[in-house]
């Protein structure tokens, strides 16, 4: 009998349990733990997962445990996942003392030494865990468990991964009744369902202060990408599985690499036609105006894009690498090729004046993003501006919980939150001509298009 797995998703820290499917962080994937899925099917052993997303209580979580019996339990943890991480061992062991417990992800990796002080945890692997993860399987079921409790995992070659294992989640949540007839849940009009989401490579090569060294740190200072050709083999296996209309790359920059991008966009047109996000920079936008036009030529409909601010001095702070100017330019870019603006930007970032915020707020104005996604700068542990903020004694942060850039908590000490927090609705009031302007072009669409009208007239005959 080959080693029973349980896989735990904890990612209930905003919206708790019961919240499956309530957005992109209630309604998506882990790949860290679906890669790990794949990697261990393939090896031989049995991987199944309880998601605490589509969970009740507590309690639901030791019949499940009870249920399944598993040999082992394995659980991944950014930093706002720790409590209802650490609650999760408890509650398994308290279940079944002889059941194994090991966590993993960004968290354990970059603050091991906390981790480390739950003894109900046996392993903690850190990095990237999916040769490591099968090999302390295998000891485990060879019935030669490792004397080491920490166990740095090591780089695997993209190339040679198996593909994620999507059904993990959609097998489990279906049990819970989750509906949806897409892989993972859509969250803009431009991806329609089935929709999913999809990582080409891992790793940035960038420097932002309020992010690094966390990825340098998990990932490495290089940036490792599978081959284009591999991901269109994925793809195609996506396609005859879920019929996916529209997808999203996680990647953290995939446009860093401009030869990647070509390379891949030349044989996605010729293969697919269904559109994708995917994040960006606004310097590589604005160096590189030609791959801009190439990917929306091939479907691209959509960039993330970290503005973070409107102020040149906050900028250099951040160690951005970009200026207002840099960020406006972008967005005039993406307006020419049609590419929608996912705008990120923080406000609220330490040694932040009120008037530094309102150059944020006009630089949104002249950007007019088709999204807006707005945080309270939030120190993420694993990043030099955490520690900026610690040695700064700028931290508000008390629990794990909090560690989420939502716009709803206070998170620096000195920040007047009443203004931020006007600041919040005013970033996201557009000037009247681009609301007329959008508004037009809303009802056009809905309409008066010529697709539209086209189908009315067609009726009309058919009728
Ligand atoms: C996609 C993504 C999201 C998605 C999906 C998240 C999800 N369900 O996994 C969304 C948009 C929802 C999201 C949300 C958030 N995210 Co996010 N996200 C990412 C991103 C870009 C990719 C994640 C990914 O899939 N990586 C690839 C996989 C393969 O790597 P991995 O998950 O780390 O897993 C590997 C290892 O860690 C390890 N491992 C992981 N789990 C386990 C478990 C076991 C048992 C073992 C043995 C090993 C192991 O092995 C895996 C394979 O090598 C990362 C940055 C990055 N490049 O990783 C940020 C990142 C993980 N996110 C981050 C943050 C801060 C957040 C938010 C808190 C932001 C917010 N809104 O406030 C939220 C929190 C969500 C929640 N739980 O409530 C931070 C975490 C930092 C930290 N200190 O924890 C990261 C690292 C970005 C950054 N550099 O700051 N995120
Ligand atoms: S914020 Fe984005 S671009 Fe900057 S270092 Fe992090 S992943 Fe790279």
């Amino acid at each position: 009998m080959s080693l029973r797995t349980t896989f735990i998703y904890p990612g209930i820290a905003g919206y708790g349990f019961n919240s499956l499917g309530q957005g992109m962080e209630a309604g998506w994937i882990s790949h860290g733990l679906a890669q790990l899925s794949a990697c261990a099917k393939s090896h031989g052993f049995q991987v199944n997962l309880i998601d605490l997303r589509a969970l009740s209580s507590w309690d639901d979580l030791a019949a499940e445990i009870k249920r399944r019996q598993p040999d082992l339990v394995g659980v991944t943890m950014m930093s706002v996942d720790y409590n209802p991480a650490m609650k999760s061992i408890e509650v398994v062991k308290e279940t079944d003392p002889r059941i194994i417990t090991v966590v993993g992800g960004p968290h354990p990796t970059l603050v091991t030494e906390e981790v480390v002080e739950n003894q109900k945890i046996d392993y903690i692997v850190t990095h990237e865990g999916e040769i490591t993860f099968v090999e302390l399987l295998h000891a485990i079921q060879d019935g030669n468990p490792l004397s080491q409790r920490v166990l740095k995992g090591q780089r695997p070659d993209l190339d040679s991964l198996p593909f994620v294992d999507r059904d993990l989640f959609l097998q489990e949540w279906r049990r819970h009744g989750y509906t949806l007839d897409s892989p993972e849940v859509p969250f803009v009009e431009e991806l329609p369902p089935p929709f999913l989401t999809l990582i080409a490579g891992r790793g940035c090569r960038y420097n932002c202060n309020f992010c690094q060294p966390a990825e340098r740190i998990l990932f490495g200072r290089k940036v490792r990408r599978r081959k284009p050709e591999n991901v269109m083999a994925e793809l195609k296996e996506l396609r005859e599985r879920y019929r996916f209309a529209s997808f999203m790359f996680h990647d953290d920059t995939l446009t860093e690499d401009g030869e990647w991008v070509t390379d891949f966009c030349q044989r996605y047109k010729e293969e697919f036609g269904q559109p994708f996000f995917c994040q960006s920079r606004a310097d590589i936008i604005v160096r590189h105006e030609e791959m801009v036009k190439l990917m929306a030529e091939a479907g691209c409909r959509g960039y993330f894009i970290g503005f973070e601010s409107g102020n040149d001095r906050v900028l250099r702070f951040l160690r951005k690498g970009t200026t207002r100017q840099v960020n406006l330019a972008a967005a005039r870019i993406c307006r020419k090729y049609g590419v929608k603006i996912w705008a990120n930007y923080m406000l609220g970032i330490p040694t932040e004046s009120k008037e530094e915020v309102k150059d944020t707020i006009s630089m949104l104005k002249e950007i007019d993003p088709g999204y807006y996604s707005p945080a309270f700068y939030t120190p993420h542990p694993g990043s030099d501006l955490y520690e900026y903020c610690l040695e700064n004694n700028l931290c508000l942060i008390t629990s794990h919980d909090q560690y989420r850039r939502n716009p709803t908590e206070t998170k620096i000490r000195g920040q007047d939150y009443d203004f931020l927090r006007w600041a919040l609705e005013e970033s996201q009031r557009r000037k009247q001509l681009n609301q007329l302007r959008r508004t037009i072009a809303r009802y056009w669409r809905r309409y008066a298009s010529p697709r539209k009208a086209a189908r009315k007239l067609a009726r009309i005959f058919a009728g």
